[in-house]
């Protein structure tokens, strides 16, 4: 008898959660009613929303097992996983069990709800990606393992102190993370640096990877996969009873610290060379651990290595994972004792690469002398790689030997370095960049080389987000009004449904009813008048976002309030949210001048009411979940050829807020389905920017010409907004790396018409309702079954 046909389901009616709830206060959090904690009552909530899914989770794991599928795993060095709480009450279907359940306990739901933390295990957009296409992979029943790094202290929390970014480390395990399965006897053991012997690697330092999992379920559907991480413990015996009972504590543990540091954060400072190779050793650690366990996992149900491309696809997520090419060839040819030929052939029919950048700077590239200390064995086999490569490219190319130098996985000059997009180019069967535009431009400029040699390799993937995260959970208002004008919910399972509403669009009912959404979502949000325009750029801070663009906006705006304040059409408020890394002036000082300028217009009492910048700190998925659906317009502006994608576009989209934009990234898709007159355009084109570039651009002409950017300028520079910031005037008017200059006028009169528009409310409504009806593209859903038919080739597996 199959004991798993006798598990006790667990029961859906208030009674019965409600018993389980108070069953697992007892039993297994080990407290009582009358002494127990909020923060009891929330893990006890957890366990209680958790089991739920991990019964759906076995029925999902025994069907897995039974059809021996293909398997597609996600390796990623960032999950931006956002709270957990919300996402699995309403994936399990409890979300009104458990308010009633913990009142009839006693307990203030929202007081619980309030200790959900948020797993900071990423920067942005790259790691909220991975969990949106995780939420749809699950939700459209594909088998699938996202892999990745249980960083003990994840994105620092941002704080601010006299206008300035101060980081704090965000503990965000500490009272430990109830929605986790630790699973400490999966170990796997992780070498590092030593040498290569007659008997080949013999690593000088070991370390244990012990994983835990989280359950990722889908939407509308039994399938409940997981999302693997890995965090570095020392191998036994690291703490040295001797030199402890010498009163020599802290060098008694220091092995133990080494091994530990390597999970301690994400991405540490890389200012300074050990912060770099703590980098790689993160970057292989991962890698590692998790080709083991996929390999164990293969072996449940096949015992051919030939079989393996069928039954498996690896997807790396940036250039981060791409040691894992290195590591699957010598785990195969030196541990498995494959021919070389056939383990390539293996792995070049496993591994699929995205790319997510089109800054020079941000493609990654290793000192060949710290990497082959690091990993000797893995330098061997890159340099057996390169020396493949570049006779391919001689025999397709005789002579071009400027073609040869470019392409090879080595760079030489200034210094040695390994090429780690070069790498995963040459490693995996498909390269893919994230939005049309960007996997034009990939293929253009920067693998042009290797596109002629491979075209086929080369395809596109647009982005997207998931809907129930970013719309259902979000904003649960709009979703309603959706659902009710739409007449149904399978909206949430297939977002290009949407584009039912558009009719609504003319219904003035229908437009009054959307209206009040957006209010009492900005009530909600409660930074500044729901009357006024929410005017939202939430993002990283990078110089090519351009931040400083609509800084100088604002300033142009307040110039204009102070000269006449009586021909101030529309009241504003403008949010900034969003981190710079922690090394990254330039960045950081553009956060400061922000917050001075907010500082100076709030001082002055002829902005009330009509003008407010506001800048809460550290934004994260928490804040950006109330901030977008507040949103009346998105701020995309960055400079054209430099966003990859952006995936806060579509999400503010998706949520009826209007862009204004360049046409760079997913804008360019976005701008195609919502129609032009839906969007707001401005600023030079890809090509048009690159021409400027490549000229003599000197941005004190266009400073000399306009009087409304002088006199912005000139007021930062001569110390209007508390004497900060003039080190920004000062490199936009010198270098103007990003072109904000150049982009100022057409931007500022762009913004005219926003306010305009504005004034026409009804016609405003209209175009809002009208980003979201055709947005639908724009799900994780879609984007998942993209890469399933472009790249991944796995079929659905559905619980029975
Ligand atoms: N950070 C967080 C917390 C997000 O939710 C998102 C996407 O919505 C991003 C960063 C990425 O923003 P963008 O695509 O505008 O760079
Ligand atoms: C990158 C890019 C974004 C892109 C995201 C997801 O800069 O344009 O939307 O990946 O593909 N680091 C990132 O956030």
């Amino acid at each position: 008898m199959d004991l798993r046909n006798g598990l006790r389901p667990l029961g859906s009616t208030p009674a019965e959660f409600e018993q389980d709830l108070l069953s697992n206060l007892y039993y297994r959090r080990g407290t009582t009613v009358e002494s127990a904690s909020a923060q009891d009552a929330y893990e006890t909530l957890a366990l209680t929303v958790r089991d739920r899914l991990a019964a759906r989770r076995a029925r999902t794991a025994a069907a897995h097992y039974e059809s021996n599928p293909r398997w597609v795993y996600y390796l990623s060095a960032e999950y931006l996983l956002g709270p957990q709480l919300e996402q699995n009450l309403l994936y399990s279907g409890t979300t009104d069990l458990a308010p009633a359940a913990l009142k009839a306990l006693g307990f203030s739901p929202e007081e619980v709800a309030a200790l959900d933390v948020e797993p900071g295990l990423g920067n942005g957009g790259l790691g909220r990606l991975a969990a949106c296409l995780l939420d749809a992979l699950a939700t459209l029943d594909i088998p699938a393992v996202g892999y990745g790094i249980r960083y003990d202290l994840g994105i620092f929390k941002q704080e601010f102190q006299n206008g300035e970014q101060v980081e704090r480390p965000d503990d965000w395990a500490f009272q430990g993370d109830p929605w986790e399965f630790p699973a400490p006897d999966d170990w796997q053991t992780v070498g590092f640096y030593g040498f290569i012997g007659p008997e080949g690697w013999v690593p000088g330092e070991v370390v244990h990877g012990e994983p835990s999992h989280l359950l990722v379920p889908g939407y509308g559907t039994e399938t409940v996969n997981i999302v693997r991480l890995w965090r570095a413990r020392a191998a036994q015996a690291s703490f040295d009873l001797r030199r402890f009972s010498a009163g020599q504590y802290a060098e008694a543990v220091q092995d133990a610290v080494r091994a530990e540091n390597i999970s301690k954060v994400l991405y540490p400072d890389d200012s300074t060379d050990m912060g770099r190779e703590l980098r790689l050793k993160q970057q292989y650690f991962l890698v590692s651990c998790s080709l083991r366990d996929i390999v164990r996992r293969f072996r449940f149900r096949n015992s051919d290595w030939a079989d393996f491309p069928a039954k498996t696809v690896i997807q790396l997520n940036d250039t981060h994972p791409t040691l894992a090419i290195p590591e699957l060839m010598r785990l195969l040819v030196d541990e498995e004792r494959l021919e070389w030929e056939q383990a390539w052939s293996l792995v070049r029919s496993t591994f699929a690469y995205t790319c997510h950048t089109l800054l020079p700077e941000a493609l990654e590239t290793w000192p060949v002398e710290m990497l082959g200390r690091l990993l000797p064995r893995h330098l061997e086999i890159i340099y057996k790689i390169n020396a493949e490569l570049l006779d391919e490219v001689r025999s397709r190319f005789p002579g071009d030997v400027s073609r040869v130098r470019r392409m090879s996985l080595i760079q030489e000059e200034p210094e040695r370095r390994v090429r780690m997009a070069n790498l995963a180019v040459t490693g995996t069967f498909a390269v893919n960049g994230v939005a049309e535009l960007h996997s034009q431009l990939l293929t253009s400029t920067t693998f042009t080389d290797f596109a002629e040699l491979w075209p086929d390799r080369f395809t596109n993937v647009t982005n997207g987000v998931s809907p129930r995260r970013f719309v259902r959970l979000a904003n649960p208002g709009l979703s309603t009004l959706i659902t009710s004008g739409l007449g149904s919910d399978a909206w949430l399972r297939d977002l290009s449904l949407l584009s039912g509403l558009a009719p609504l669009a003319d219904d003035a009912t229908f437009r009054s009813q959307w209206r009040a959404e957006k209010r009492r979502a900005k009530a909600a949000l409660g930074l500044g008048d729901p009357g006024a325009m929410l005017d939202v750029m939430i993002k990283r801070f990078h110089e090519y976002k351009r931040q400083q663009l609509k800084l100088l906006h604002v300033i142009t705006l307040y110039h204009r309030l102070r000269s006449n304040p009586g021909a101030f059409g529309v009241p504003r408020t403008v949010l900034f949210g969003g981190k710079a890394a922690p090394a990254y002036y330039a960045a950081k000082s553009i956060i400061r001048l922000i917050n001075a300028v907010s500082a100076t217009i709030a001082a002055d009492p002829v902005s009330s009411g009509l003008l407010r910048v506001v800048f809460p700190a550290n934004y994260n998925v928490t804040l950006a979940e109330k901030i977008i659906p507040a949103a009346d317009l998105s701020e995309q502006i960055s400079m054209a050829g430099k966003e990859a994608s952006g995936t806060g576009n579509m999400k503010l989209a998706l949520n009826g807020a209007i862009t204004i934009g360049t046409l760079d990234g997913a804008n360019v898709e976005i701008r195609d389905r919502v129609g032009a007159d839906n969007f707001f355009l401005f600023g030079l084109d890809t090509p048009a920017a690159a021409a400027l570039r490549a000229s003599d651009y000197r941005p004190r002409s266009v400073y000399d010409a306009d009087d409304e950017l002088r006199a912005a300028l000139d007021a930062i520079l001569g110390g209007a907004f508390g004497g900060v910031g003039q080190d920004v005037a000062q490199s936009l008017l010198d270098r103007d790396e990003y072109l904000t200059l150049a982009d100022y006028r057409s931007y500022v009169d762009k913004q005219d018409e926003v306010s305009a528009a504005w004034q026409d409310q009804e016609q405003w409504t209209r175009m809002s309702i009208l980003n979201t009806a055709n947005s639908g593209f724009f799900s994780a859903d879609r984007t998942v079954a993209d890469y399933l038919s472009r790249i991944w080739h796995a079929t659905p597996v559905r619980p029975a």
